[in-house]
């Protein structure tokens, strides 16, 4: 049985077009004028109303074991909510410990999202160095479609890549192919501010941002993006949140360097005073790192955006609720950094990046679904409305509002970091593989109809590498042994 959707705006991010769109198998299989249903199709009238390529979402952490806890989305509810919200893609992280071996997590990590209901794909992050993670790395990247590695720069005496793990795994993931992606924290910096923090008797969350202030995150971006450069492999900077890394980005891009940059709506919207509400449980609900930066750096932000500098957007969902929360209630440094927004990312960015006049409709696909595709490489697959790839999309009224809240969201955690915030322009309808999974409030969707997206190599560019090793072969200076 397929589905014909007709009459809709086609909005892609390279043009919009008036069309109907047919699938069949998973795939769309033709787009058209007047395109008429075969006996048993499913016909949904789109007039008024746009088609867009399905959200992907290139950072998430459902069910992610971290400081103490677990978080609170698992594959199977965080998907769901996924796909209430617009998104038919995810692409997760295996965290394996140090000294854990990556095959290891990496099966780990397949077993718990074998319950999705959204696509998933995976990053793989290298938490420590020796030979058998260089291997572990070719054999992901080989074998399982993993191409893109993580680096978390800060979290130290947990998973912190130093700068042995850095310099050894970017240069690994040149000879695969592969992108570094980096969470860009100096570890260091943050251990030690935090330290002096509480002994200043400061263990409130107002705590959270005074040790790990912009400067800290400026430092690692800058340092992530020197040793990508020397080791010439693509970089792919995360929830970047503050001036001082877009600077980073915008400086490496405009001397040619392959680098990418990720940006959270929390972090174009939201700003740290919420560390200063009087509320403990409010203040801890939107610790994550980096945390939301002081007054002006959100404008920063949006005009990262807006000018290319930053390619993605994504929500870092990570959700612990507040029992969980209230592990740190005596000191900030034991609070589980995470907040959510899997749900909420597609109409946040709609309504203050369009309606706003910030982003076109085009940009909006292409922050929300296409740039992502196509730097980790499973476009045109996935991000974009065409004859072949899968027939993931949104049927979206820009005129239809809602109330962001914990009350009605279906992402399991009982805070919402956009609470109380009306946004115009909704998913009406989201498909999947060609599947209605959502129309008008109701999710159909059955655990386990997620399917794993394996990512193909980026060409581990040989020409390239001879061209940037020639460029570092020196020949010895001879000299006569004359002392
Ligand atoms: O750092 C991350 O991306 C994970 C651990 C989620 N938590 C967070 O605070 N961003
Ligand atoms: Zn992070
Ligand atoms: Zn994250």
């Amino acid at each position: 049985m397929g589905l014909l959707v007709k009459n809709g705006k086609i909005v892609n991010a390279d043009m919009s077009f008036f069309g109907d769109v047919l699938s069949d198998q998973g795939k769309i299989v033709q787009i058209g004028e007047t395109l008429t249903a075969a006996p048993g199709d499913e016909v949904i009238d789109a007039e008024g109303q746009l088609l867009m390529p399905g959200g992907i979402d290139p950072h998430t952490h459902m069910e992610l074991p971290f400081m103490g806890t677990v978080a609170s989305d698992d594959f199977y509810t965080g998907t769901r909510a996924a796909l209430a919200g617009g998104t038919t893609t995810i692409i997760d992280f295996v965290i394996p410990n140090p000294q854990q071996d990556l095959l290891e997590a990496y099966e780990l990590w397949q077993q718990k999202a074998e319950k999705s209901v959204a696509d998933y794909s995976f990053h793989v992050a290298v938490t420590w160095w020796d030979e058998s993670v260089r291997e572990a790395m070719g054999v992901l990247a080989n074998e399982h479609g993993v191409n893109s590695f993580k680096h978390f720069m800060a979290y130290k005496n947990a998973i912190m890549a130093d700068d042995e793990v850095l310099v050894n795994s970017f240069k690994r993931a040149r000879e695969l192919g592969a992108i570094c992606t980096v969470h860009a924290e100096n570890g260091e910096l943050v251990f030690t501010l935090q330290q002096e923090m509480i002994e200043q008797g400061i263990t409130g969350p107002e705590g959270h941002p005074l040790s790990r202030p912009p400067e800290v995150e400026g430092e690692a971006a800058n340092r992530a993006i020197e040793i990508a450069h020397l080791m010439n492999v693509p970089i792919y900077l995360v929830h970047t949140s503050c001036q001082q890394a877009v600077d980073a980005i915008a400086r490496a891009r405009a001397n040619g360097q392959r680098v990418y940059g990720e940006v959270l709506p929390g972090h174009l919207l939201l700003d740290d005073s919420v560390y200063r509400n009087e509320d403990w449980s409010f203040a801890a609900a939107h610790v994550m790192s980096p945390p939301f930066r002081p007054k002006g750096h959100q404008e920063h932000l949006w005009h990262g955006l807006q000018s290319g500098t930053l390619q993605t957007t994504a929500t870092d969902h990570c959700c612990f609720c507040d029992p969980q929360k209230r592990n740190g209630i005596d000191d900030f440094t034991k609070i589980p950094n995470g907040t959510g927004g899997v749900e909420d990312r597609m109409q946040v960015m709609w309504h203050h990046g369009v309606n706003s006049g910030r982003l076109t409709e085009n940009e909006f696909v292409a922050v929300t679904s296409t740039n992502t595709a196509k730097i980790f490489n499973i476009y045109p697959r996935k991000g974009v409305i065409r004859e072949g790839s899968d027939a993931d999309f949104v049927i979206w009224n820009p005129n239809t509002t809602r109330t962001i809240s914990k009350n009605t969201h279906h992402q399991k955690v009982d805070f919402n970091i956009f609470e109380g915030m009306d946004v115009q322009g909704l998913n009406t309808v989201t498909v999947s593989r060609g599947e209605v999974v959502y129309r008008d409030g109701q999710i159909f969707a059955e655990g386990g109809r997620g399917q794993y997206v394996k990512r193909p190599l980026h060409s581990a560019d040989s020409q390239a590498l001879k061209l940037h090793s020639a460029q570092r072969k020196v020949t010895p200076v001879k000299r006569e042994n004359n002392y």
